[in-house]
This record gives C-alpha cells, sequence and structure tokens, in this order.
C-alpha cells in the first residue's frame, strides 16, 4: 500500500465502531472537533491584528493521530512531536489556554510566550515539540531508555511527518529503540510531502515500513483519517510498549488542507491538483467517524450542536485570556537556556574550566594496539 493509493483502496471502506466503548469513540470525535475548530479560529484570527508573531503550521485534515495518542496517553507518558504541533499538545490533556496564549507571545502561554507554535512544550504535562526535523523523535527514544529504566509502564508517544524519516538520525533512533527494545509508539503522520517537495521526488521507494520493519521494529500502514482504525493501531502498540515488548511504528495516511505554513494557501504553488485536495477533503476524518457514530445513536444534531457550543466557548474564553494577559519581560537569558534543577552541570556549562587540563596527560594518548 503506498499513500497515492491509500485514498482510493481505504476510502470507500466505511469507518467501524462496532468494537469500540462509545466513550472512546466520543473522546476521538470530541478531541477531533475541538482540534478542528481551534485550528480554524486561529486561521481566522491569525492577520486580523498580527497577533500571533509565530510561524504556525496547521493540522486540519490529520486530527486522527493526535486523537488516538490522546486517548491511550496517561500523565506520565510523554508525547514529542514535530513542527505540526498543536494536536499533540492537546493530546496531553490540556486545556487551551497556554496553547494559545503561547502563540500570542503572552506571558500565560505554555512557555512564558517564548517559544511559539513549533516549539511550545509542557513540561509539566510531559509534553515536548520540536522545530529541528526528526530531533523530537531521536529525544523521545532517550526518553524512552529512561522510562524503561524506571520501569513504570510509562511509554513515548512520537508523532511526526514522513518527511522524518528523510533524516538520517531517524533510523538511528529506530534502530536504538528495536535493539534496547524500548516503550515507544512512533506514529507516522504521512501526508504525502514535506512542504512542497512529494515522496516520490525523495525517497526511491515509499514503503516506509518495509524500511522499519527491517531494523526489527513491527510496522503497519492504516489509513490515517479512519480515526477508529488510528486508535486500534495505537492502542496495540501502547499496550505492547507498557508490557516491556518493545518500540512498534504506524504510518498513517492522511492528508493537510492547509499550507505548509501559515494561515494563506500556498496552492499557488503547484505542488498539488485541485482534485488531489479535494478528493481527501472529502475523506475528512470528523465527518467519516459522524457517518459511523449517527447510525449507532452515538451522535444527533442536538448532541453535535452542545458540542459546538462547548468547543466555541472553550476557544473564545482561551483567546480572551490570551489577549488580556501581559506580553513577557525578560531581562536576563541565562534562566532561558540553564535549568535550575541541575545547577552543577549548568555551572560547568556558564563557566567551562579551562585551567588544569594537560593534553598530553598519559591517559589520554592511544595505546599501543
Ligand atoms: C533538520 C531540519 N531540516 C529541514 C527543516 C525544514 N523543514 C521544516 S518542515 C519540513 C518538512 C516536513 O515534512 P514532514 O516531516 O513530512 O511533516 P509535514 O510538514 O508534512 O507535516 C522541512 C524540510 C527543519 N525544520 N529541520
Ligand atoms: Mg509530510
Amino acid at each position: 500500500m503506498s499513500w497515492q493509493l491509500a485514498a482510493r483502496e481505504y476510502g470507500n471502506h466505511p469507518v467501524r465502531i462496532d468494537d469500540l466503548a462509545p466513550e472512546f469513540v466520543d473522546r476521538l470525535h470530541r478531541f477531533m472537533l475541538r482540534l478542528r475548530r481551534c485550528e480554524e479560529k486561529l486561521i481566522e484570527e491569525y492577520r486580523v491584528a498580527n497577533e500571533m508573531r509565530c510561524p504556525v503550521h496547521f493540522c486540519i485534515g490529520q486530527e486522527a493521530a493526535p486523537a488516538a495518542v490522546s486517548v491511550m496517553a496517561r500523565l506520565d507518558d510523554y508525547v514529542f512531536c514535530h513542527h505540526r504541533s498543536h494536536g499533540y499538545f492537546l493530546a496531553k490533556h490540556s486545556s487551551m489556554r497556554p496553547l494559545i496564549a503561547e502563540l500570542f507571545g503572552r506571558q500565560t502561554g505554555a512557555n512564558g510566550g517564548l517559544a511559539g507554535s513549533q516549539e511550545i512544550s509542557l513540561p509539566e504535562a510531559n509534553f515536548y515539540s520540536g522545530a529541528i526535523l526528526t530531533g523530537a523523535v531521536s529525544i523521545g527514544v532517550g526518553t524512552a531508555m529512561a522510562l524503561r529504566a524506571q520501569g513504570t509502564g510509562a511509554v513515548a508517544f512520537l508523532g511526526f511527518g514522513e518527511g522524518a524519516t528523510d533524516e538520517g538520525v531517524f533510523w538511528e533512533a529506530v534502530n536504538l529503540a528495536a535493539l534496547r527494545r524500548l516503550p515507544a509508539v512512533f506514529v507516522c503522520e504521512n501526508n504525502g510531502y514535506a512542504t512542497f517537495s512529494p515522496q516520490a521526488k525523495r525517497q526511491a521507494t515509499d514503503q516506509l515500513c518495509h524500511k522499519v520493519a527491517a531494523f526489527g521494529v513491527p510496522a503497519q500502514t492504516v489509513f490515517g483519517n479512519d480515526a477508529p482504525a488510528v486508535h486500534r493501531a495505537v492502542k496495540a502498540a501502547t499496550e505492547r510498549a507498557r508490557r516491556g515488548e518493545g518500540p512498534s511504528f504506524i504510518e498513517t495516511y492522511t492528508y493537510r488542507w492547509n499550507a505548509h505554513v501559515g494561515p494563506e494557501s500556498d496552492d499557488a504553488a503547484g505542488y498539488r491538483t485541485e482534485a488531489e485536495i479535494a478528493g481527501w477533503k472529502s475523506l475528512c476524518p470528523i465527518r467519516l467517524l459522524e457517518n459511523a457514530m449517527r447510525p449507532a445513536g452515538l451522535l444527533d444534531d442536538e448532541r453535535r450542536a452542545r458540542l459546538e457550543a462547548e468547543i466555541a466557548a472553550e476557544i473564545q474564553d482561551a483567546l480572551d485570556f490570551a489577549r488580556s494577559s501581559p506580553f513577557p519581560t525578560v531581562t536576563d537569558w541565562q534562566p532561558l537556556n540553564y535549568s535550575r534543577s541541575s545547577p552543577l552541570a549548568d555551572a560547568l556549562l556558564a563557566e567551562p574550566v579551562a585551567d588544569g587540563f594537560d593534553q598530553n596527560q598519559a591517559d589520554a594518548l592511544p595505546g599501543p594496539y
């Protein structure tokens, strides 16, 4: 299966929810609608008064993967993700307030308004994103080593795009995770493009699962707009990791509706066709799930309207909160770079000790072989 064929092959299969507890279906639906409406509002507000001074990568169309992580992630689990971060941020059960305040650059943001969208983190909830492609994956695998040593059953969820697999460090991370049987759940959102470059122009084969499986990590593809299917895969991978059986890799075929970055369309660049965009939009993950929920009695117009109203109120509250919050004042850069929780290491970083180092010391010289 490849990304190009995914929509055609999977698109005609109705989403199945018969094996899922209604509570899980409801949580998947609520999460995706909440994320969708949040992103739509941010797009609408982005240029109005230019209050968001950071690049923002919107994830409309790709809500299913973070939704699946959100229903599995415990508070003590870690979530690491790429620049398209908002879904994974919310997946750590956060309110929208610290997210939107961060985008508005306010002191009350998750990182005091100094990180912005693609570097946002929530250390108290074990959430970290990162603009350096694949950086968060490798750090996440290192974290999984620590989690395994602690033996609490906590898991590291790693969310990234297929572009992450263009980077060498991705394969080093996969290798280490496999070798040490680390509790890592790799969730690849394959949306077919890295910025404007289709996968076919970057990789000789689009069979990511085959490549990952060759490293000894169980790997599977799933239609990424079928939220229950993504949930099943993430659930199985999470349970496997919690049992100490090692990592799993899930490739979700999905599509980004908006520009690579920012609120304006970038379709004028001509890197994708209108037919392709329309085809994927017809497979909206929220609508596909709702089509399954209604006949099962899990959703009706009244319930949906109530949910919309709740979400709109949460978004408005977060926007008001952000706008009424002060901007940060930074008078000293050191606390931004050095942690107070590891004073010795930070002291060494801040004041490198050059005295007393003998470059001819015997132990440093290579011995005879
Ligand atoms: C190390 C590194 N190289 C290049 C970039 C520039 N860059 C930002 S996003 C991106 C494409 C990412 O594509 P993908 O991983 O598929 O995620 P998507 O944007 O499609 O969600 C690139 C190349 C970067 N941020 N970091
Ligand atoms: Mg991509």
